[in-house]
Formats: C-alpha cells, sequence, structure tokens
C-alpha cells in the first residue's frame, strides 16, 4: 500500500516523528520557507493533516488540499481548524481529548498556588542574597479556603474543580447549564456574578467564536483587585486590552496564565507587570501526556485510512 501524504503543520518530538514518517509520506510545512509555495506543490497530493491544537488548519490551508479527508489535531482544542471548510467538504477532523486532561488541571491549580504563595520570587529573594541582606520575604496571600470560580466545567474544568475541592476551596462554577455531577458547587450562570464571587477565577471553556472575550473588562472588574485570573484554556476567552489596562491599574490583582495571543510572540506589556505569572502554553507539556496525544494523532490517521471507526472524531 502506498503510504498517505499527510501535510505536517508544526513539529513534533523524535518519539513521535519515526513512526509517523514510517507509516506515512509526511510534508513538513513547517520546515518550509516558501509556505505558499510549498502548500501550492504538495496540496493535491495530501490527504490528511497533521496539526497541533494552536496552529490548526485554516481555510487557506484547507483549499490548498483539494484531497483532503481527514485532520489529526495533537491537543484537545480545534478552535484553530476551519470547521466550516471541513464540514463544507465532509473532511473528518480528530482532536486528542481525555489523554491530557489531568495534566492540563494540575498546571492550572499549581500556577494559582505559585502565583498566590509569590513562589517565583520567593526563588529569587534566596537565589539573589535578598533573604541573608534584607531578611524575610514579604508576606503573601492564602489560597486554602477561599472562593474558586470555573468558568466552564467540561473535562477540565471539572478536574481542577476537584482538585480544588482538595485545597478546601469554597467551589462555584459557570456552564451552559447545571451539572448534575457537580451538586457540591454552586452553579452561577453568570460569568460577571461567578467573578463578584471568586477570589480565584478559572478559565477552562473550549474556545469558539460564541466564547470569544467571554472574559472582558466586567468580568475583569468583578474578580477585583484582590483577585486572580488564571487561563489554561484559550488567549481568545479573554479580552486580552481589558486585561492588560486591569492588571497595570490595578482593577484586577493578579493573572497566572499559559496562553496570549499571538503566542509566542505575546504583547511586550506583559513583560512589565509584576502581577503576572506567564508560562509558555505547556499545561499538557508532560512527557506521559504528549506521548499519548502523539500516539492519539497517528491512531486516527491510521484508524481514517485504514476505515476503521475514529477514535476520537470532532466531526
Ligand atoms: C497543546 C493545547 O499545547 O490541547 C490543546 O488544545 O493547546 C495543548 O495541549 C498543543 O496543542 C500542542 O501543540
Amino acid at each position: 500500500m502506498t503510504k498517505p501524504d499527510i501535510l505536517q503543520v508544526g513539529p513534533y518530538p523524535e518519539w513521535d516523528q519515526v513512526p509517523l514518517d514510517a507509516q506515512f509520506q509526511m510534508h513538513r510545512y513547517f520546515e518550509a520557507s516558501d509556505k505558499a509555495a510549498f502548500l501550492a506543490e504538495v496540496g493535491p497530493g495530501i490527504r490528511g493533516i497533521a496539526t497541533r491544537g494552536e496552529l490548526g488548519a485554516n481555510a487557506a490551508m484547507i483549499a490548498a488540499c483539494p484531497n483532503l479527508e481527514v485532520i489529526s489535531v495533537y491537543g484537545v482544542g480545534y478552535d484553530a481548524v476551519d470547521l466550516d471548510a471541513c464540514r463544507a467538504r465532509g473532511i473528518r477532523v480528530t482532536n486528542t481529548p481525555d489523554v491530557l486532561t489531568n495534566d492540563v488541571a494540575d498546571l492550572g491549580v499549581a500556577m494559582m498556588l505559585v502565583q498566590s504563595r509569590g513562589m517565583i520570587g520567593a526563588e529569587t529573594w534566596v537565589r539573589d542574597g535578598s533573604w541573608a541582606q534584607k531578611g524575610l520575604y514579604p508576606l503573601k496571600r492564602r489560597v486554602w479556603g477561599r472562593r474558586a470560580g470555573v468558568l466552564g466545567l467540561g473535562r477540565i474544568g471539572f478536574e481542577v474543580a476537584k482538585r480544588l475541592a482538595g485545597f478546601d476551596l469554597d467551589i462555584a462554577y459557570s456552564d451552559v447549564s447545571a451539572k448534575d455531577f457537580a451538586k457540591d458547587w454552586e452553579f452561577i450562570a453568570d460569568p460577571v456574578a461567578l467573578a463578584a464571587r471568586s477570589d480565584f477565577l478559572f478559565v477552562t471553556l473550549a474556545a469558539s467564536a460564541a466564547t470569544r472575550h467571554i472574559v472582558g473588562r466586567q468580568v475583569i472588574e468583578a474578580l477585583g483587585p484582590e483577585g486572580m485570573l488564571i487561563n489554561i484554556s484559550r488567549a481568545s476567552n479573554i479580552d486580552e486590552e481589558a486585561l492588560l489596562t486591569a492588571l497595570e491599574t490595578g482593577a484586577l490583582g493578579s493573572a497566572a496564565l499559559d496562553v496570549f495571543e499571538g503566542e509566542p510572540n505575546l504583547n511586550p506589556r506583559f513583560l512589565a507587570l509584576p502581577n503576572v505569572l506567564l508560562q509558555p502554553h505547556h499545561a499538557s507539556g508532560t512527557r506521559e501526556t504528549r506521548m499519548a496525544m502523539g500516539k492519539l494523532v497517528r491512531d486516527n490517521l491510521m484508524a481514517h485510512f485504514s476505515g476503521a471507526t475514529l477514535l476520537t472524531p470532532v466531526l
């Protein structure tokens, strides 16, 4: 059997690249210096796209591949894939849910703890000699017993809330409707009201056009000068301009962010802020999870090309 031609949008670890190269004819888009010329050359032969959550596949890329059958996303988020274009042409789309849920939740909760207890500054305090020269590290805010809001009680939001319960936080959540499995936690439909009762607000929503800037100025100001915003979803869920202004003026106390508009080239205003914890979009970035994600990307492609049922279809 000839190997199906796959357009590879971004790099993968060696442990994925080797089996991908063995099973498929991979075409490395990310290595091409002239992307348009590369697409024009290989596009007509492409039957599958292997991409990453944050890179997706836009309308132009999909249009350049007239024989495209399937897009396999390395990530749970598929907001960067043009689903309308896929629907119109009957192109199948898969993602990698479940395997990354716990790691993403772990990082979100870790970010809350690190930021609230000032652990990055505390590390510097030890290393730069401040401890010996200046004495005690400034006091920080407690985590346990305070109020947390979870915006989006899907798979990741649920695991975040479970962990927060372990830290004795008082939990509420927002979603399209109250969840039967969340009886211990208060349901608050309105994100502004959720933010108003929260010390920590976790954004764990799957991003879409409908959720764009769901965390806007009103939500941010309701969270307030003592509040912390934690984002482990997508930057598009937050009005970043409003967030930056609120962090600069003190209208919002602090933030802990794993995702940014235009990442990895984030807005330089973030770098000047002392009250934000910045992470390089690595919530799913453990070897164990990334291996499972890579396997799922390949297994979905193999399932498609062997006529089997897709393991984790989106479309
Ligand atoms: C990954 C993600 O960092 O799952 C997602 O949607 O954004 C992350 O898990 C990314 O997809 C890896 O490229």
